[in-house]
């Protein structure tokens, strides 16, 4: 049936990668040792003491190197990207590719200004002054999930590079030679070798990653290996962003435009074969426009044409990993064991590759799986609600709370009700994204994560945010210093009288 798990046994120090919808070799990688993974971190941290010292403005001129390369050998990338992850090529271009060009230079444009000095003007001590200045940390750790392995990682790379850092990479095993085409492109377009490295393994060499000398963290995975990550940063004080799993809602209004949201829910809970952190992973619908959603959107799921998303005529494409197919089957079964009706779907593709139909589920409840963990795979499950309160109230019942979608005509309504809804990310009539717009924050609350990726948030974190305070004018010496005397005293109690205890 599907592809099978990479061919190597978990010991081996060689590991395969599959293309998940044909199943063949694409090639091998070394599952890297905790000492090549340290002198990758060393070489890393070599070259970023030079490049640190260059000013961001030349950093930022020679970083859009990477966007130039990138779209001009765009094809090159977007082949191996839908070889090896299964994604269709809309999907790679729109999704990986041309997200990564346009956060560059989205980010060299406006990085000069962002990082440059920002004084803080001081309300009480106008004799002095303060600002903040950005200083890059050093080797940014960068361990990365097998759902978008160019468009997460390559992200904040260049972000790290652009900050004034280093990068070293620990792709996920199942999608391992993206990474290092991405690096091929970084070295291609004459940025300095050492500054971008890629270890490649399994968890073990992303463990070695944290303990090799990096200065940041920037995880993208599972909330279980999140946990054994941030737990790993935390005993070395390695700060750290941690983005993790989401559980999407839908809330749909009564109100709602019902074609635009049955085709956005269609493409948000199926595009990447609904392996997106921000996929529409559950649907509230309001009791009185259930019906006509549901047969909205079975009607949208019977136009996609599934297959190799290698052909260009193809609207999903297969999965990226076996054990997540398996995942998606047992979470489909035990909804309809608890009474869920399949409306479309429901079962693998009769053929070769990693294929799961695009599933409607009906009749759901949040005593079932389906409605609470995270499915990562093209499944949407649609509960009928009686109110927005109930919606939200719903929405609101996970532990997770990374993307949320609302769908409604009222947008004051829609703004009051996407912010009562937990989550890192609300969109109102509109799905994923906003991942490809740099300048908005991407992250999660409650065990969606910790921290912010883009943004003018994820690029600051990824410095050490210092602050300068000097004199402004020459005095001998200021009041509060020694010697302590009655007067002084008195002169102190009888100002901050005057100016704190003011009406
Ligand atoms: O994650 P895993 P996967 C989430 C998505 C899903 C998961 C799928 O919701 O839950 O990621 O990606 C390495 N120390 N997001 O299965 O297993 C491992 O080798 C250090 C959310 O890849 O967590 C891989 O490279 N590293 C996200 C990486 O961790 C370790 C967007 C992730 O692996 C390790 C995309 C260890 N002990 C997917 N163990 C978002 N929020 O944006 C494993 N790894």
């Amino acid at each position: 049936m599907g592809a099978a798990q990479p061919l190597s046994t978990p010991d081996s120090d060689q590991i395969i990668s599959i293309n998940p919808a044909t199943g063949e070799t694409l090639g091998s990688v070394p599952d890297m040792s905790v000492d090549e993974v340290r002198a990758a971190v060393q070489r890393a941290r070599t070259a970023q003491l030079a490049w640190r010292n260059l000013p961001v403005d030349e950093r930022c001129r020679r970083v859009k190197r990477y966007a130039v390369e990138l779209m001009s050998r765009a094809e090159e990338v977007i082949d191996l990207i839908v070889a090896e992850g299964g994604k269709t090529r809309q999907e790679a271009l729109g999704m990986e590719v041309a997200v990564v060009a346009d956060l560059v230079n989205y980010f060299c444009k406006h990085a000069p200004k962002l990082l440059g000095r920002q004084p803080i003007p001081l309300h009480l001590f106008k004799h002095r002054s303060s600002y903040i200045h950005y200083v890059p940390r050093g080797v940014v750790g960068i361990i990365a999930p097998w759902n978008f392995p160019f468009s997460i990682p390559m992200g904040e790379v260049m972000m790290s590079l652009i900050t004034g850092n280093a990068a070293v990479l620990k792709p996920s095993e199942i999608t391992p030679m993206i990474a290092l085409k991405a690096k091929e492109l970084h070295d291609d377009c004459g940025l300095p070798p050492d500054l971008f490295q890629v270890v490649t393994g399994r968890g073990r060499t992303g463990a070695a990653l944290i303990d090799a000398g990096i200065h940041y963290c920037v995880f993208t995975g599972s909330v279980a290996t999140g946990k054994q990550v941030a737990a790993a940063c935390g005993e070395r004080l390695i700060p750290c962003t941690m983005e993790l799993g989401g559980k999407a809602p839908a809330v749909v209004c009564a109100d709602a435009d019902l074609d635009r949201t049955a085709k956005a829910i269609t493409w948000g809970a199926f595009a990447n074969s609904g392996q997106v952190c921000c996929s529409v992973e559950r649907v509230y619908a309001h009791q009185s426009i259930h019906d006509e959603l549901v047969e909205r959107m079975a009607a949208e799921i019977d136009k996609l044409r599934q297959g190799d998303g290698a052909s260009d005529k193809v609207d999903v494409g297969a999965m990226t990993w076996d054990k997540q197919v398996d995942h998606v089957e047992a979470i489909v079964a035990d909804a309809v064991g608890a009474g869920a009706e399949v409306v479309r779907g429901g079962k693998r593709l009769d053929r070769d590759g990693l294929f799961y139909a695009p599933t409607l589920l009906t009749r759901c409840n949040h005593d079932m799986d389906v409605m609470r963990k995270e499915i990562f795979g093209p499944v949407v499950p649609v509960m009928k609600v009686v109110s927005e309160a109930e919606a939200v109230a719903l929405a609101n019942d996970s532990h997770l709370g990374l993307l949320a979608y609302v769908f409604t005509k009222d947008r004051t309504k829609a703004k009051r009700l996407a912010e009562q809804i937990e989550a890192g990310t609300v969109m109102i009539n509109d799905v994923l994204n906003t991942y490809g717009c740099p300048e908005t924050p991407c992250g999660g609350v409650k065990q969606s994560g910790i921290g912010r990726t883009h943004s003018e948030i994820g690029l600051k974190d990824l410095c050490e945010v210092r602050h300068v305070n000097a004199d402004r004018v020459a005095l001998p010496r200021e009041l509060w210093w020694y010697p302590y005397t009655d007067k002084g005293y008195k002169l102190m109690l009888r100002g901050m009288r005057w100016l704190l205890g003011r009406r």
